[in-house]
């Protein structure tokens, strides 16, 4: 990391953040470590120049290179997920996304129906805080108290009650694979358009490791730097019949001028995702969850859903006398980076919460194994069991010196 002399009050954090990634372990489950070049776009010329509009049709001149980087992203976002006919590649986050696209298909105080955040949907399907549960009229359906699993029945019943403009399959903390094409007929039973939000298990489906809504969703939206392993930013998929009106609520309904250097980060993003090297790294994403999961599970943990299809697993804390928040908080002091997250039924606040959600995308960037993630285990195992995480953190820091970060050490 270049310590530029100009500011060596910022620069010294930059250096401080790169050296405090490089000595823990970040299993947030949207989290990743994005390669070299994606940080080379990200900070590229491009960072200053406008160009509102879409290639071809801007309001600003100098465009032809701008012009050509979304282009490139656009093909690549379509070749990672052939099928769909056009890529906006222009949204600025996973929530940006979501408000366009609900703009563009509920229209004003329209009515949607997505997964409750307590069962692991996420803000922008229609919380009550978030913009999209001011706008819409949002309903939503939750997951089995016990197994955690989605019940399709149940979102068939809320969807028939309700009768939605919009139905959101996908979820931020859901670590099964999603039906999409039962997700659809019962979007088709009231003429809803079914978006699929696939923000955490882009990388995995773009790899073919876990289902696609591709052929079944009207509009898919992710983010691109979970699995993607992209730089921060959203991405929107749309079919022929959606494309006009996402474009237009992209820009100019919610958003000015694009952030170009971003988008050719996510171009070099989408690219390295079509290489062999990137779907053997999805298939170790999610190998790596589904033992992490198994040996937290012979430690004596109860893992939401019993297992995982994809690179996240969620642990039920309730009985054990520890909050989400202070596993959380043990795992920052140990070097293990980790979020308090709810579990189905969660009797207490999403600031305490009786889960943890961890995700294995960013460890296997760094090349981690079957035997760290063993390892792994029993430091979560030691940290929910045993209060004293600073006797864990040689151990964390072995694992962080056998495994380095590409690009950052
Ligand atoms: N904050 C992201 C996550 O952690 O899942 C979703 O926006």
């Amino acid at each position: 990391m270049s310590h530029h002399p100009s500011d060596p009050e910022l620069f010294g954090l930059l250096a401080r953040e790169a050296d405090r990634q490089a000595n823990t372990i970040s299993l947030i489950a949207s989290e990743n470590h994005c390669s070299a070049a994606v940080r080379e776009a990200c900070a590229s010329v491009l960072t200053d120049k406008y160009a509102e509009g879409y290639p071809g049709a801007r309001y600003y001149g100098g465009c032809e290179v701008a012009d050509q980087v979304e282009r490139l992203a656009q093909e690549r976002a379509l070749q990672l997920f052939p099928g769909m006919a056009h890529a906006n590649v222009q949204a600025h986050s996973g929530t940006s996304a979501n408000l366009a696209v609900l703009e563009a298909l509920a229209g004003r105080g329209g009515r949607i129906v997505g997964m409750k955040l307590s069962a692991g949907g996420h803000l922008s399907h229609g919380y009550p805080m978030s913009h999209t549960g001011k706008l819409y009229a949002a309903e939503h359906y939750g997951v089995d108290p016990e197994s955690g699993l989605l019940r399709y029945d149940e979102v068939r019943e809320v969807v028939q009650r309700h009768r939605p403009q919009v139905v959101i399959a996908g979820a931020s903390s859901y670590p099964r694979a999603i039906d999409f094409a039962t997700m659809r007929g019962i979007a088709d039973e009231v003429g809803a358009l079914l978006l699929a939000d696939i923000a955490h298990p882009a990388g995995l489906i773009a790899s073919g490791e876990m289902p696609s809504p591709v052929g079944y969703a009207d509009v898919v939206t992710m983010t691109t730097h979970k699995t993607l392993r992209g730089p921060r930013g959203g991405l929107i998929l749309t079919t022929a019949d959606c494309q006009k009106k996402i474009d237009g609520s992209v820009f100019p309904g919610g958003q000015g001028g694009p952030l170009m250097h971003q988008i050719a980060a996510k171009a070099v993003a989408f690219g390295e995702a079509l290489t062999p090297a990137f779907r053997s790294y999805a298939a170790a994403v999610r190998t790596n969850a589904a033992h992490l999961a198994e040996c937290l599970a012979e430690q004596g943990l109860k893992i939401v859903t019993g297992g995982t299809d994809s690179h996240m697993v969620v642990v039920d804390l309730r009985g054990l006398d520890v909050t989400g928040a202070d596993v959380e908080k043990r795992g920052l002091a140990a070097g293990l980076t980790i979020n308090k997250n709810m579990v189905p039924g969660d009797p207490l606040s999403p600031r305490v919460t009786s889960g943890i959600r961890v995700g294995t995308a960013a460890p296997t960037t760094r090349g981690m194994d079957l035997d760290a993630m063993t390892e792994i285990s029993a430091l979560l195992v030691a940290l929910i069991r045993e209060p004293d995480p600073e006797a864990l953190r040689p151990r964390v820091q072995r694992l962080c010196d056998a495994f380095p970060i590409p690009g950052i050490g």
